[in-house]
């Protein structure tokens, strides 16, 4: 119901974005996600915590508010080629929405370190899907650079339609509490959401819609937290692959988003993502990836102040990421037909 009326983030909130009357919008139907109150998370850090679930846009993640706008100003500039690099979530966006649009994607990936859903969607979309032998640091650096030399537009988050359209998320939280939160987590890779979002809040709050701006929390992989050590990390590693960044883009932003907001960025452990995504699964029947797990990870390890308002980003679906998934469970065993091996197999 909700989305068969939701005319998609770009027609919502138009009157807050950089589009002209005469910009033609590919849109998809992406925002509009539902925010969860999350009753057994709220009771276990003594907050009233909401969940952001972005797992609900069309390609499953947040990246497709951005790429509406970034793909609907491609097109307006007469593109007929995007092209990114990505841990996967960015590169099924870009190719969702040059389906749509009717014109190529090229999307560059780190061999070996993007969950096979995300592959799926790349390909089966139709994009031109390239695996590098390197992470995501090198494939942004090569996509900077073909950019240059050849008639490609970026979409990554360097491209700042992207963060005007992810900056709709803050918007429809507030929109939805009526209010902003006191504080919100977020996980942090390349760090164009967590930038994005304080712009929306701030802008939402500048023009009346809300009386406070929320403590911005990032949290990124320990294996992969150069905001959190201050330093370029050249190899990093996570079970999050979605934030395995050892360089993001918009660091800066992101320090300023903390510091302007009193927030903080904070670094959690392979087996904190994996035991927020179980948590969530279990007790709240939220399926998400694990990067999205982080932000939650990041609230139970924070002292909150009791009673306060908290939004955790879920920014992907856990469809995305079946192999993790799997090996976080016991696979069942196969039994027989009879009835007495499967009610045995129940524990009957
Ligand atoms: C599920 O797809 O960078 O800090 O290339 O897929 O804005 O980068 C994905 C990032 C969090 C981090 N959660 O957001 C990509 C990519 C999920 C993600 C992030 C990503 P940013």
């Amino acid at each position: 119901m909700r989305k068969e009326t939701w005319p998609g983030v770009i027609e919502r909130y138009r009157a807050f974005l950089p589009v002209d009357a005469a910009m033609p919008i590919v849109s998809l139907g992406e925002g509009g996600t539902p925010l969860r109150h999350a009753p057994r998370l709220s009771s276990r850090v003594g907050a009233d915590v909401y969940l952001k679930l972005e797992g609900s846009n069309p390609t499953g993640s947040f990246k497709d508010r951005g790429m509406t706008m970034a793909v609907s100003q491609a097109v307006a500039q007469g593109s007929r080629t995007i092209i990114c690099a990505s841990t996967g979530n960015t590169s099924a966006s870009a190719a969702a929405y040059a389906a749509a649009a009717g014109i190529d994607a090229v999307v560059l990936i780190p061999s070996g370190h993007i969950a096979l859903g995300k592959l799926a969607q790349a390909l089966v979309y139709g994009a031109r899907v390239i695996q590098i032998d390197g992470n995501f640091d090198e494939g942004l650096h090569l996509v900077r650079t073909l950019a240059e030399s050849y008639p490609l537009t970026i979409v990554n988050s360097i491209n700042p339609y992207r963060l005007q359209g992810q900056k709709t998320g803050a918007f429809e939280v507030i929109d939805e509490l009526g209010f902003a939160p006191d504080a919100q987590f977020i996980p942090v890779g390349n760090a164009g959401n967590i930038s994005a979002y304080w712009l929306g809040y701030r802008e939402y709050y500048e023009a009346g819609f809300a009386q406070q701006l929320p403590k911005m929390y990032g949290v990124q992989a320990a294996g992969a937290a150069p905001i959190v050590t201050g330093a370029v990390v050249p190899q990093p590693e996570t079970v999050a692959t979605a934030i395995r960044i050892g360089n993001p883009a918009s660091w800066s932003l992101a320090l300023a988003a903390r510091d302007e907001s009193g927030g903080a960025i904070t670094a959690v452990s392979d087996e904190e993502i994996l035991q927020a995504y179980i948590l969530l699964a279990r007790e709240e029947a939220v399926f998400c990836e694990p990067a999205s797990a982080a932000s939650v990870a990041g609230l139970l390890k924070t002292p909150v102040s009791p009673g306060s308002s908290i939004v955790c980003v879920l920014t992907g679906n856990g469809l995305k990421d079946p192999d993790t998934a799997v090996s976080q469970v016991q696979v069942p065993k196969v039994v027989g037909t009879s009835m007495k091996e499967v009610a045995e197999a129940i524990g009957l």
